[in-house]
């Protein structure tokens, strides 16, 4: 039995694949197999054994290295995912960084002694609030950065906000004071009446070119002057005027209330939005927006500044900020 056993290992390991000493056993020995197996007894076994042994430690260390191999090569293909997982990550992580920092910079100043009747003359920025004589109750105005008193009355940055909007809307104000927003026609009314006020306007439009216009003398009348573009004043800037020459004296007009002078079209109708529409626009900033910047071309209801677009109508401006500060803020 123990010959028999011996004789097994031996072919065994020949048809693991052992090659030249199991095929020398083949070859040598096979054919005497029977009668070494019967000569060979206890002694022909513990001359063979160690060799076997060290046959039988190469194959299993063989096949170790072989797992190992695989091993590696699954770690690093583990390695290489979690590298490319931190780097997105890390792109995550830098545009959320970046949402912070915005947020953060728009702080709103709610304190009581934070209430101003118009944005501070200073290095301070945010929202704040603000109360006038002729309103109850104090409300809230983003006032721009580093900069000396100008109240943002109007914003467009994306087209998240309709602004095809109805009278009371315009008259009261809509949107998010952190992005696109309209503050109330009724609240500018009121702050131009009390005190001459100044008005700029920034624009940009898809190529990221930036203009201004700026105005030395803006008020608008009552709603039951349908808040009539009553002055602008002088006119300085980069982006030509667009507003003195066609909408001076003109009411304003939203998807519901037509007080545009054409009397055979309804412009804030076609155009979009609210404006002090004439016949209709050289200029219409509460239009709709587009993100490539451009209307179709039997539209000119996007959002528009013709002087400085060589009036074609086509094109949208993708940013616009409206501001106002009192006359006497000027040094
Ligand atoms: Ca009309």
């Amino acid at each position: 039995m123990r010959h028999s056993g011996f004789l097994l290992i031996i072919l065994y390991l020949f048809h693991q694949g052992i090659p030249s000493l199991a095929r020398g056993y083949q070859e040598q020995h096979l054919a005497q197999d029977a009668s070494i197996a019967e000569q060979c007894n206890g002694y022909c076994f513990s001359v063979l054994q160690p060799f076997l042994d060290n046959f039988i430690q190469l194959k299993m260390t063989g096949d170790a290295n072989n797992e190992m191999k695989d091993e590696i090569q699954s770690l690093k293909a583990t390695v290489n995912n979690l590298q490319s997982q931190l780097l997105n990550s890390v792109e995550q992580m830098t545009g959320l960084k970046e949402q912070v920092k915005e947020i953060s910079a728009v702080k709103v100043h709610q304190k009581a002694e934070s209430v101003h009747e118009t944005c501070p003359n200073g290095p301070s920025s945010g929202i704040f609030q603000i109360k006038i004589e002729a309103i109850k109750e104090p409300f809230q105005v983003p006032c721009v950065p580093s900069s000396s008193g100008w109240m943002v009355i109007q914003r467009r940055i994306d087209g998240s906000t309709d602004f095809n909007r109805t009278w009371n809307d315009y008259k009261l104000g809509f949107g998010n004071l952190r992005d696109n927003f309209f503050l109330g026609l009724e609240k500018i009314h009121l702050m131009t009446k009390n005190q001459p006020h100044e008005l700029f306007i920034q624009l940009q439009d898809i190529k990221g070119t930036t203009s201004f216009a700026h105005y030395k003398d803006f008020k608008i009348g009552s709603e039951k002057e349908a808040y009539k573009l009553k002055s602008v004043g002088k006119y300085s800037g980069t982006a030509g005027d667009s507003l003195t020459e066609h909408h001076l004296n003109m009411k304003f007009s939203t998807l519901d209330r037509d007080n545009d002078i054409d009397e055979n079209r309804y412009c804030a109708d076609d155009l979009g939005g609210g404006w002090w529409f004439r016949d209709c626009a050289h200029s219409s900033l509460n239009g709709k927006y587009y993100a490539d910047g451009k209307s179709a071309p039997s539209k000119h209801d996007g959002i528009l500044w013709g002087s400085w677009q060589h009036y074609d109508y086509t094109n949208s401006l993708t940013r616009t900020q409206m501001m106002i500060r009192p006359t006497s803020y000027c040094s």
